[in-house]
């Protein structure tokens, strides 16, 4: 029942890319019956990009990429490369705040339409660990490096090893070592930690995510933001996710590939983020008053969800020519 529901959903109308086919094959095994429902034309506005945070300049970026006839991939790649870059992002590459003993390091993800995948964990002195990740996916028979290795991994396909530490985040720094008190803050990151999901022309779906991590770590640890199905997951039958926030959270509830699974049984890309939210905070003891995390998720017709913990997370959005914030809603409202 469920499962004709999502796809009665599924049937728009109107001029527009078909993606029904797609869609079909991803009900197929299950039913043969629901697969000649689903063979129409489904309208879907694409290309589009979301992300999270504030980020209209990278959302241009990708959705430059993918207006030049560029793939979903090459756009969330290029896309989060620009907030790796922006050293005023005190969240992500270059800027990005350090851990408890000054020590830059970045953790990143990407995933592609076929369900590839690459990662680097703890990566120091490289400033586009996002192109870092894909690398590992494309080059190497791994999903994932960490640290030195992957730093020298990087070194040897030409990435340039640079200090990531900035003035001002080592004198945010020294200046958080005066109390050295260890609290997440509740949306520290609200500019540049990027998460960033495309649909490119063909409909195929791609994500990458990019941080430096909870400011003033501890040494060592390592967030979702670089765990597949944590941080980051794209079925590209189904839909895509990507997670900001606490980690720590994220990866005990696995939020991305609960939030594309959900997708999966029918719910719509918002409610989906609504319950995998519902996982954080409904859990017994939970303390979720002290952590935000945030999910935007996007499905193959091109809907789009997104839902937080607290106020002031938001989703940047580029589709139809228009490139805009869009404040969350979200579940606190205490
Ligand atoms: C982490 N999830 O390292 C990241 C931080 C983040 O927006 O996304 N901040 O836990």
């Amino acid at each position: 029942m469920k499962r004709r529901k999502f796809i009665k959903n599924t049937a728009l109308s109107g001029a527009g890319l078909a993606v029904g086919s797609t869609l079909a094959s991803c009900v197929d095994n299950e039913s043969k019956k629901i697969k000649s429902t689903t063979a129409t034309s489904i309208k879907a506005s694409l290309p589009l990009v979301i992300a999270t945070w504030h980020v209209e300049e990278a959302t241009a970026k990708a959705m430059a990429v993918l207006q030049a006839g560029g793939n979903a991939l090459d756009a969330v790649e290029q896309g989060c490369r620009v907030e790796e870059a922006n050293e005023k992002g005190q969240s992500v590459g270059k800027g990005g705040l350090p851990d408890r003993d000054g020590n830059v390091t970045l953790d990143a993800c990407i995933m592609d339409k076929h369900g590839n995948c690459g990662s680097v964990v703890y990566l120091q002195n490289i400033t586009h660990a996002v192109s870092v990740a894909r690398k590992v996916m494309e080059d190497t028979p791994h999903v994932m490096l960490a640290g030195e290795g992957a730093k020298q991994f990087a070194l040897s396909n030409g990435f340039k090893e640079e200090n990531l530490l900035t003035e001002a985040s080592k004198e945010a720094w020294e200046k958080w070592k005066v109390e050295a008190k260890y609290k997440p803050i509740i949306n520290i990151e609200n500019h540049d930690t990027i998460g960033m999901l495309a649909i490119d022309k063909n409909g195929d779906i791609s994500g990458a995510c990019t941080t430096s991590g909870l400011a003033y770590k501890m040494g060592g640890r390592v967030g979702d933001s670089p765990i597949i199905g944590s941080g980051l997951f794209v079925d590209n039958e189904i839909g895509a996710c990507v997670a900001t926030g606490l980690g720590e959270e994220v990866v005990k509830t696995v939020g991305s590939f609960l939030v594309v699974e959900l997708m999966r049984q029918g719910k719509s890309p918002q409610e989906a983020c609504e319950e995998a939210i519902g996982r954080i905070v409904n859990k017994p003891n939970s303390n979720y008053k002290d952590f935000q995390v945030g999910y935007i998720a996007v499905n193959k017709r091109g809907e789009t969800g997104h839902y937080s913990i607290h106020q002031y997370f938001s989703m940047t959005k580029f589709q139809d020519g228009v490139n805009e914030q869009i404040q969350s809603d979200f579940y606190n409202k205490n």
